[in-house]
């Protein structure tokens, strides 16, 4: 066993940490009870690359208690808890994950936990998968397939697919039901405002909001922001998008034109380049700026820094940048995913879901990945109405049953008014 971790002292604060996580995460936890019994990970060695926090600490401890080997790196530079990483490390994990890392480093990180020869993978962005297709396409013979955690990955693994590239099956976990109705909603709301606070301390009432972007995480900020007394404005390029956001009662507008009145800004995009140069130009002074899409892509860095004449980190995650006219941009964890690398990502709860159906999904690989094409599968209906009903159940709420009458009204073409 073999580990790279900022300070492995901070083992113990990791493990109170995950602890509490593990009381948040029943679907989870029962999953770990009943395949700790089974172990049918034995002989299955997975490598995975997903953000390093506490949740994902009882994702990773879950794998292993079903039997895997399990190597782990983060999958973004300013996202790893360096406590939660000690204490994975000091629990027989192969990790390889620090916060403030470089881009090199990052990769490293990636390499290390091929050097085990996985036989699954398991991604958040699809960096892992996409270092062994093109740097290690040798290593594809050995995997018998992967899952992805994301929207933007699982979009990128589409296209791959579409291609006849992807060497090996993949699970589109992210478009579980249980995952992005969920986790993308109100995770990304929750968290992201979270983000936002921890790093600023701003009011939020009154203060004009820019969601820029109305997929699932946009429409979670949006409503969170909404719900804190923000005059919430939305951009998107999307014309049913922008349709929803107007119904939902919000105001909708070109960038261009939200740049000039906004106080806070927040992409969800998954698109590079939604604020650029020409936006910080016309933006007030005292702009907060930050993004909340997977890839730091979404806001400009380059362009602001072009713009500036000064930067100081005037809090932890919160830089202020100083344009030539005196202006003050404020840009939150370095257009990194705010929710991540200025809070702890979304809270226990919701991710309770999206890694049962990444277990659940592991799972489903190992017993049936090598029939499987090579392509990217969705999660089945059943899963997610397993997912949610054992979810219901640790939340102590009960529901209706149809009865034999109405399953059979479900198919009977033959009954009119
Ligand atoms: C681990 C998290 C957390 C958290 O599921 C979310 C998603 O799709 C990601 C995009 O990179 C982030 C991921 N996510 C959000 N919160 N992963 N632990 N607490």
């Amino acid at each position: 066993m073999d580990y790279k971790v900022k300070d492995i002292s901070l083992a113990p604060l990791g493990k109170q940490k995950i602890a509490w996580a593990e009381s948040r995460m029943p679907v989870l936890m029962k999953l770990r009870e009943k395949y700790s019994k089974t172990k049918p990970l034995k002989g299955f060695k997975i490598s995975g690359c997903l953000h390093v926090t506490k949740e994902t600490a009882v994702l990773v401890k879950t794998l292993k208690a079903a039997g895997a080997e399990v190597a782990w790196s983060g999958c973004n530079p300013l996202s790893t808890k360096d406590d939660v990483a000690a204490a994975l490390a000091e629990d027989g994990i192969s990790i390889f994950a620090w916060h403030g890392m470089n881009r090199d480093e990052f990769y490293w990180c990636i390499e290390k936990t091929l050097e085990q020869k996985p036989n699954l993978t398991l991604d958040d962005g699809a960096d892992l998968i996409f270092t062994v297709h093109y740097k290690h396409p040798e290593l594809a013979k050995e995997i018998i397939g992967g899952t992805e955690e994301t929207t933007t990955g699982v979009h990128r693994l589409r296209a791959m697919g579409k291609a006849k590239k992807l060497l090996y099956p993949v699970i589109a976990v992210n478009d579980a039901e249980t995952k992005w109705d969920f986790d993308n909603v109100y995770g990304t709301g929750q968290s992201s405002i979270d983000g936002i606070l921890r790093s600023t301390n701003v009011m939020i009432a009154g203060k004009n909001f820019v969601v820029a972007g109305y997929g699932h995480c946009g429409k979670g900020c949006a409503m969170r922001a909404k719900g804190l007394g923000a005059n919430v404005i939305v951009t998107e390029v999307k014309p049913t998008a922008a349709l929803k956001a107007t119904l939902e009662g919000f105001r909708v507008m070109p960038m261009d034109e939200a740049a000039k009145i906004g106080d806070i800004f927040i992409t969800a995009t998954g698109m590079k380049d939604v604020i650029v140069k020409r936006h910080f130009e016309n933006m007030k002074d005292g702009a907060i700026v930050c993004n909340t899409g997977h890839y730091d892509c979404e806001i400009n860095i380059n362009d602001l820094e072009g713009l500036s004449k000064n930067k100081v980190e005037i809090r932890p995650n919160n830089e202020e940048y100083t344009l030539e006219d005196g202006r003050r941009i404020y840009l939150l964890a370095k257009g990194r995913l705010v929710n991540l690398a200025g809070a702890e990502g979304h809270p226990s709860e919701v991710m309770d879901m999206s890694f049962a159906n990444q277990f659940m999904s592991m799972l489903r690989l190992a017993r049936e990945g090598e029939t499987l094409e090579n392509k990217v599968y969705d999660i089945p209906e059943s899963q997610d109405q397993e997912i949610a009903k054992v979810k219901l159940e640790t939340m102590g709420i009960n529901i209706d049953e149809l009865t034999e009458e109405q399953v059979a009204y479900l198919s009977d073409y033959s009954a009119g008014t």
